[in-house]
């Protein structure tokens, strides 16, 4: 037997062990293992049923990523949970943890499930840019019905164990210990003389709904998952268990996959799915280095940022401090957060008294001497330097040692502001994305004396309150904005030139981004970017027309979303081009003399998002961004670029970074030399033939 797996009978139950850190996974050694246990019970005639079960801190958590970038060896999946259905004596899964992917399927492959009452089930294949692999798009439909099925895999989220009895995919839930349950369980099978259970021979209850579900799911996807193919693919595998045999459903399975797996989707949502977890490692946190605690932790401004940023925190049960000028602002800060709150509780993702324990996690003081045993302080007030300066002093006077002082500022100089204390290494930049209780993204922002230890904290932080925390050096901007200045940019200037913000915003929405950038500038405040500007002269080009729209619509208190018109006008939350505000922009490109043009979709394609990569391969060169997977997790995580696209350097990479190179000198002739230089580090891999990927593999520490 494999050290993975292990198989032992007593009293007549055998137990199948499967113990492979750090979450089970499929790979050649459990599958080898999985395959020598069953082959060895399949002549064993000592006992009368099997538990399957898993050590550590879940059951199986899917195949081996990595195998499918390394190759995938026999025992394939799909071969070896038939064998596992193919016992003669009743086979019981006890899922614990979070049971997803193959280990979903490997659970469907056996006749029963018992889960652990805190265990989730999914599968999240879709998530990866595949389909099921291992039997699941057969078994799932024939276990809970094919709309269920098609919900599980589409939404590729995991059911709660409760649910999924209801649904019937699990057949109990443990109400103690989960293997003395599953032992139970199993010999209670043997004294009913209830034999085996095999999904691959039962049909799935609602086929005869099928023609009306699948086209339903048809429409769902077209509506919600554009540009992809694994989620059509998906429903094409999942409907077949309606019309061809189970063998036959394996066989288009097994076809499909091989399709997907090596096409850009899943080479792309793989990438990420790795690159999410190398933001983690840091090059100088050494294992030496431990975490501060934070138990206690300080918000410095009730707003819209102060608020999310305390919630963020309440919801993990870490009490809050929330402080601001008056009694004014905090209620009405206060209030903001119970409406957020109670929106939960209407939607059923938040019960009442989770609501009420959250806020009773939060106090609020205009007296910063509140925050005298606070062990992390954040302030989130305007973006204005000599304020924040203020603050600081305020926080380093109460705040014990130890103690951590960030800032949310989105484009502020940390190490300016960290020099106003007397313990700049505690000080860390902590950019949230607004809603901050919602977005993901956190940027880590590192000063040039940030301790490593607080760098550490924040990142272990970041992972509690379940954001994806990825850490930027300082520069204007750190990684996200700096990047967006040059992509709003051009789609400004196309809008000067002639084209309109349905036109510019409509070829990126078409091409994958959740929203083009003028609606986005309409969504944060047309404001926000021109007061940065204001805020920041040094930064803005001396061109007269450089973000002239955003100007214009500010003049005129155009601001966005908020009062109803920006670059488009608003009514019952649908936005529509403005005339107006075309023609006005329009007349402002000529009477600077932008020359008029009207770009078709690739151009406008090529320049927003091909200045996103230049910038960012500036952002390598400079250290500011550690890795360029790191930029695609930036982008994907905070900034609704499709993950089916990898982020922007992934995708550079697809293109080729020789054809955008050539493209970005094709612009410095046609457009503006000023904004189109190649950055030396995208030229010095495009003309050596190399990539971004290469890029971060040669500077892996
Ligand atoms: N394969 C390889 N490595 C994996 C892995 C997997 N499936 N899951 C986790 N890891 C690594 C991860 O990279 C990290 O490594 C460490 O384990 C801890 O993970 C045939 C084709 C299970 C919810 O999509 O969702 O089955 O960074 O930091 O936050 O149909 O891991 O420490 O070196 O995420 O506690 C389907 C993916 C696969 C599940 C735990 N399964 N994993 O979260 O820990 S495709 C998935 C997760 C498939 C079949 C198809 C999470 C988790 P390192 P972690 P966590």
């Amino acid at each position: 037997m494999s050290d993975v797996v292990t198989l032992s009978v007593s009293d007549r139950i055998a137990t199948v062990t499967i113990d492979s850190a750090p979450v089970n996974a499929a790979d050649y050694p459990v599958r080898a293992g999985l395959q020598k246990a069953f082959t060895d019970l399949a002549a064993r005639t000592d006992f009368d049923a099997v538990l399957v079960i898993c050590a550590g801190r879940t059951f199986m958590a899917g195949a081996d990523i990595g195998e499918f970038d390394t190759g995938i060896k026999a025992p394939h999946h799909q071969d070896l949970f038939n064998l596992v259905e193919s016992c003669a004596k009743p086979v019981v899964a006890a899922l614990h943890g979070t049971a997803l992917g193959a280990g979903t399927e490997l659970a469907m492959a056996c006749h029963y499930r018992i889960a652990d009452k805190g265990a989730r089930i999914g599968l999240p294949e879709l998530s990866l840019g595949i389909i099921p692999g291992a039997g699941g798009t057969q078994r799932a439909p024939r276990l809970i019905g094919l709309d269920a099925a098609m919900d599980l895999v589409l939404s590729g989220k995991p059911l709660p164990a409760p649910k999924a009895l209801e649904l019937g995919l699990v057949d109990e839930i443990a109400a103690g210990d989960l293997n003395a349950a599953a032992l139970a369980f199993a010999k209670k099978l043997v004294a009913e003389g209830k034999g085996v259970r095999r999904t691959c021979d039962m049909t799935p209850k609602d086929a005869d709904k099928a023609a009306e579900i699948v086209a339903a799911r048809q429409a769902q996807v077209a509506k919600t998952m554009k540009n992809r193919t694994s989620p059509v693919k998906a429903l094409e595998a999942m409907a077949a268990t309606t019309s061809l045999s189970f063998k036959e459903g394996l066989k288009l399975e097994a076809d499909i996959s091989k399709q997907l797996e090596h096409a850009v989707e899943a080479r792309a949502m793989r990438h990420l799915f790795f690159a999410d977890r190398e933001v983690r490692k840091i090059p100088g946190i050494t294992k030496d280095i431990k975490a501060r605690p934070i138990r206690k932790v300080g918000i410095i401004g009730a707003g819209t940022m102060g608020g999310g940023i305390a919630m963020c925190f309440a919801n993990i049960g870490v009490p809050v401090t929330i402080i601001d000028v008056s009694d004014e602002n905090l209620q009405r800060g206060l209030g903001v957060i119970r409406k957020n709150y109670e929106r939960s509780v209407s939607r059923g993702s938040l019960s009442q008294e989770q609501l009420e324990s959250r806020m009773g996690l939060l106090s609020a003081s205009t007296d910063y001497a509140a925050l005298k045993d606070a062990d992390l302080a954040i302030e989130a007030v305007f973006e204005k330097m000599e304020l924040k300066k203020d603050i600081f002093a305020k926080l380093d006077a109460v705040l014990p040692a130890g103690a951590i002082l960030g800032t949310n500022t989105s484009t502020l100089d940390i190490d300016e502001i960290a020099n106003t204390t007397k313990r700049p290494a505690d000080v860390i930049g902590l950019h949230f994305f607004s809603p901050a209780n919602v977005m993901p993204l956190l940027e880590i922002v590192q000063g040039k004396q940030t301790a490593m230890d607080v760098l550490l904290t924040a990142l272990d932080m970041a992972k509690l309150i379940k954001k994806t925390g990825v850490v930027s050096k300082v520069c204007y901007g750190f990684i996200g904005n700096r990047m967006m200045d040059p992509y709003g940019r051009e789609a400004e200037r196309m809008v000067q030139e002639g084209a309109t913000p349905a036109e510019v915003d409509g070829a990126l929405e078409e091409w994958g981004m959740a929203m083009g950038i003028l609606a986005v500038y309409d969504m944060a405040g047309v404001e926000v970017g021109e007061n940065t500007r204001i805020a920041n002269p040094h930064m803005v080009p001396k061109d007269p027309s450089f973000y002239r729209c955003s100007t214009l619509l500010v003049a005129n208190k155009w601001l966005g979303q908020k009062v109803g018109r920006g670059y488009y006008r608003y009514e019952g939350g649908k936005r529509a081009s403005c005339p107006e505000v075309i023609e006005m922009m329009h007349a402002e490109g000529k009477r600077l003399n932008v020359p008029s043009r009207k770009p078709g979709k690739q151009e406008i394609l090529d320049r927003c998002l091909f200045s996103m990569i230049n910038e960012g391969a500036k952002l390598l060169e400079e250290g500011i961004a550690l890795r360029a997977s790191d930029i695609d997790v930036v982008y994907t995580a905070g900034y609704g670029y499709p993950r089916y696209r990898g982020g922007p350097m992934f995708y550079a990479d697809t293109i080729g970074l020789k054809v955008i190179y050539d493209k970005i000198v094709e612009f410095q002739k046609t457009l503006d030399p000023q904004y189109w230089t190649p950055a030396p580090l995208l030229e010095k891999l495009a003309k050596s033939g190399s990539t971004f990927a290469q890029w971060d593999a040669s500077n892996r520490k």
